[in-house]
């Protein structure tokens, strides 16, 4: 894959070449004499979070969704009982009005599962004299051996970014939809992570009869737990026949529309073959090409007979080998004194252990794409896994990640920051060492959306927290107002600023105003009409450039107006 892994290398040249960089920030022009009426202990809700009694990923999902369930903790009195309990509840959607819902009422418990629909709503929860705290209702994710956490993964969950409407293909034995890390699902289907499963081998009847696909699937609902699985059984028994990878790619390709498939993970190698470079003759190349037509990044493990009769060989298995699918290594997420693989299919030990050191049994060689946690990693039923196959699931979850966070970015792209970003691995073991990133999540998606919109916002943010890909919400009365700055700027450049409204799925543009920078290097707009209640925009700077400057556009910066 030494192609591909050239291209991912590329440097991320925008970064010095930016000659003029837009800093948009804003400000409300007209903010309603507010509910503010609802005097009570908070006067906002950001009061209460800094309080420590509202949950901030509360506040910042109904400021993203319009919505959001939450646990509402009441005070205890036991003298109180069950009509004391039942009164707090009552008591609670008299001061919410008809933004909140009880959706569980627990009879004997001072708590409640509560649906709030406004800002104003939770506000007025916050200030019930009852009410102790508002949090999320969170779930337990799986242990994965501390993983998580190194591949960044927890860092772009907390800014919002989980994979939410894309779909990751998992080639393996199956996967046990009926587990609580897949929502505990009695089928596969819309409501359920796994939203497909179907047997591209013959039909062993069982939703997954080993657990090596439950095992990666986990770890890449982990990784991405907004995304959806489609669980394709490729497995014969404890085989994979090339005939099935084949019609499973051929499903993809067919379904790729219909669940929005982003990434295809391959936990899978073809046994103690070894692949310097490309296998460019391989027949898998015309389908994963194919495939990354489709928009989908194919992912697959390096292989796990890094150390095949007491020696190290280099080079990859297939499908890793193939020209277009992303390769994956395994390295410890831990560290520590000897350890010893004596698997069977695995017979390797290390003198030491350490963090981002690759493990013994992981095969790479030049073409080694990326490389993530492979040791040892516990999710979906198995405890303390290894192999590269627990590797190529953060990847392939990742994609996901990626993709949803940027609709409009290319399979190159998503590769791209995958493989470009993360901290060098060095791997000594192969002549001459093998150097190739270790999956970083959080760089990944910073490295990404930065490129995507070619500037950086240097100014600071006021008003609503405006992040990428999600909402400020703006009251229906209020003129939303931006301002922004140009630098460097002598004044009276043109900035054209364009607006567009989600519909049906797809951005289109609502407006375009042109606008002249002051001499101050600032420039504003105002919207205060034509602005539907509900919808949702975006709106970006775009600088056409000149003589001094070279063009330059804003990030997008997403509103709504409350319905
Ligand atoms: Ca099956
Ligand atoms: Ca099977």
């Amino acid at each position: 894959m030494g192609e591909q892994h050239g291209a991912t290398r590329r440097k991320r040249s925008w970064l010095v070449t930016i000659a003029a960089a837009i800093a948009l920030a804003v400000v409300f022009l007209a903010l309603p004499t507010t509910q503010a009426a609802a005097a009570g202990r908070f006067s906002a809700l950001e009061d209460a979070t800094r309080a420590g009694m509202l949950d901030r990923a509360v506040a910042a999902r109904l400021q993203n969704d319009g919505h959001v369930e939450a646990l509402v903790g009441f005070s205890y009195a036991p003298a109180a009982g069950r009509m004391g309990f039942a009164a707090q509840k009552t008591n609670l959607l008299a001061s919410t009005g008809h933004g909140a819902a009880v959706l569980r009422s627990y009879e004997t418990l001072p708590v409640a599962l509560v649906r709030f629909d406004s800002e104003e709503a939770l506000l007025a929860a916050m200030n019930d004299p009852e009410v102790l705290t508002i949090q999320a209702n969170g779930r337990s994710a799986p242990e994965v051996g501390g993983s998580l956490p190194q591949v960044g993964q927890p860092i772009a969950e907390r800014t919002g970014f989980v994979g939410t409407g894309g779909t990751i293909a998992v080639l393996d034995t199956g996967v046990d939809y009926t587990r609580p890390e897949f929502g505990s699902c009695a089928a596969p289907n819309k409501g359920c992570t796994v939203v497909v499963a179907t047997d591209i081998a013959p039909d062993d009847r069982k939703a997954d009869d080993y657990g090596h696909g439950t095992w990666t699937a986990a770890i890449a609902a982990a990784t991405a737990p907004g995304a959806r699985i489609a669980a394709l059984d490729v497995f014969n028994g404890g085989w994979v026949y090339d005939a099935d990878v084949v019609a499973a790619l051929d499903w993809v390709v067919r379904n790729a529309a219909k669940y929005n498939i982003t990434s295809v993970n391959m936990s899978l190698a073809h046994y103690r073959e070894y692949h310097t470079g490309d296998c460019r003759k391989s027949v898998l190349s015309g389908p994963i090409a194919a495939v990354r037509a489709a928009g989908i990044l194919p992912v697959a493990a390096a292989g796990n007979q890094g150390t095949f009769e007491g020696k190290f060989t280099d080079g990859v298995s297939w499908p890793a080998c193939v020209p277009g699918v992303v390769s994956v290594g395994a390295v410890y997420n831990t560290s520590g004194g000897p350890f010893s693989f004596t698997g069977g299919w695995v017979e390797c030990s290390d003198e030491s252990i350490a963090l981002d050191q690759p493990t013994c049994f992981s095969q790479s060689a030049r073409s080694l794409d990326v490389w993530a946690p492979g040791a040892f990693v516990s999710a979906g039923g198995w405890e303390g896994g290894y192999g590269t196959s627990a590797s190529a699931p953060f990847v392939a979850g990742a994609a996901a990640v990626l993709a949803a966070a940027s609709p409009g970015a290319t399979v190159d792209q998503v590769e791209a920051a995958i493989t470009g970003t993360g901290p060098v691995v060095t791997d000594t073991r192969p002549e001459p060492d093998v150097l190739a990133r270790r999956l970083d999540l959080a760089a990944a998606l910073e490295g990404m959306l930065q490129a995507e919109t070619s500037t950086t916002i240097t100014g600071a943010l006021t008003g609503h927290e405006l992040t990428r890909g999600k909402y400020a919400v703006y009251p229906r009365k209020a003129a939303v107002h931006f301002t922004g700055r140009l630098t460097p700027s002598a004044g009276g450049e043109t900035l054209k600023i364009v607006v567009q409204r989600l519909v049906s799925g797809t951005w289109t543009e609502d407006r375009v105003r042109m606008v002249q920078v002051g001499a101050d290097g600032s420039a504003s707009i105002r919207i205060a009409s034509g602005l539907a209640e509900g919808a949702r925009y975006r709106l970006r700077a775009e600088y056409e450039g000149d003589a001094a400057h070279a063009a330059s556009v804003s990030r997008w910066l997403y509103f709504m107006l409350s319905a």
